[in-house]
């Protein structure tokens, strides 16, 4: 069974159509599973069709198997399910998280392109959706765990978290944090929190702080979250054992239009190694790496190996839709 993961699409279409057209193409020949580690939607304006798609492709028919985990966006889309059902789209852009952090466009697509029974149906999808995964697969002698935003303290070898089973405790943190009564957040709390939302990223000022740790010393973490602003897509923070591989489409939609990187990872543990495709918005893999202890450039052969897997007409979704009606 080859094993890749894939983060923070954000609703970049494209890129999406790119990776689910390539797992195809090696599902011909191999078994193939896909993680999803979360922040499959919000902020790109195909975040409705990709989620509709990706249910489709879990519950119905799909080529490979396909995972996936749970980021803080898919959080804020349960956790505004009351607004979203009773409440205006002004309510839900203005009062929610979801809303006012990209949320807004998805839920206007999805309500115009599901019944109510399927907009119920997609929430109560969304609200099972696990927390991270624990792989029997090792680097360097540490087992791999894929969460959002950070490792938890003891992973269980099969996650019993699901998005409904932490909302409460992350709105409290939130809530607590915001009141000045942190004293009675309990580590338990916490850690539900830090799974999805815990970042070096400090959100207040916008500054890195490198000393806060993501990994846990027993295993080996891939994460997503926060934004890398590289070429590549990806970073290694070699202290914590965390591989963090959300390649900036959060920003691509913002106007960076040089973040538009998404990494698709294989887990090559055979050779103690990942394998790292690097693709962009425009259907491409245009980096091809592997990474162990340190990062190694395909040479052209190898990485056109890889580019002959790609299908760049694999899926029509449609174009056309008129966002402002
Ligand atoms: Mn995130």
């Amino acid at each position: 069974m080859r094993k890749f993961i894939v983060s923070d699409l954000h609703g970049d279409i494209n890129t999406y159509n790119a990776i689910m057209g390539y797992l195809e193409n090696i599902s011909k020949s191999d078994e193939v599973i896909l993680y999803i580690n979360g922040d499959l939607i919000d902020r790109g304006i195909y975040s409705a069709d990709m989620l509709i798609d990706i249910k489709n492709r879990i519950e119905n028919e799909n080529p490979f198997k396909i995972e996936y985990l749970a980021g803080n966006h898919e959080l804020m889309m349960w956790q505004a399910y009351p607004v979203y059902k009773n409440g205006t789209r002004w309510d839900l852009h203005m009062n929610t998280n979801w809303g006012s952090n990209g949320g807004s466009i998805t839920a206007a697509c999805l309500e115009d392109e599901l019944t109510i029974d399927e907009e119920d149906q997609m929430f109560h999808f969304i609200k099972k959706l696990k927390l991270y995964h624990k792989f029997e697969e090792t680097i360097n002698d540490k087992k791999i765990v894929l969460a959002h935003a950070a490792c938890p303290k003891n992973p269980l070898d099969i996650c019993d978290l699901t998005i409904e089973d932490v909302a409460n405790d992350i709105t409290n943190v939130v809530d607590l944090t915001w009141s000045h009564k942190e004293h009675l957040i309990t580590p338990s709390m916490q850690e539900k929190y830090d799974l999805l939302w815990k970042s070096k990223l400090n959100r207040m000022t916008r500054q890195m702080d490198f000393n806060i740790k993501l990994g846990n010393d027993d295993f080996f973490t891939i994460i997503g979250h926060t934004p890398v602003e590289n070429s590549l897509g990806y970073e290694f923070y070699e202290s914590d054992n965390v591989l963090n591989i959300d390649g900036g489409e959060a920003l691509y939609w913002r106007g960076y239009f040089e973040f538009d990187h998404s990494p698709l990872v294989e887990i090559d543990s055979n050779n103690n190694r990942f394998i790292i495709l690097t693709f962009n918005h425009n259907n491409e893999i245009i980096y091809g790496t592997y990474l162990d202890s340190k990062i190694t450039y395909m040479n052209n052969s190898e990485l056109e190996n890889h580019r002959k897997f790609l299908d760049k007409n694999t899926k029509i979704y449609k174009l056309d839709k008129d966002l402002f009606s």
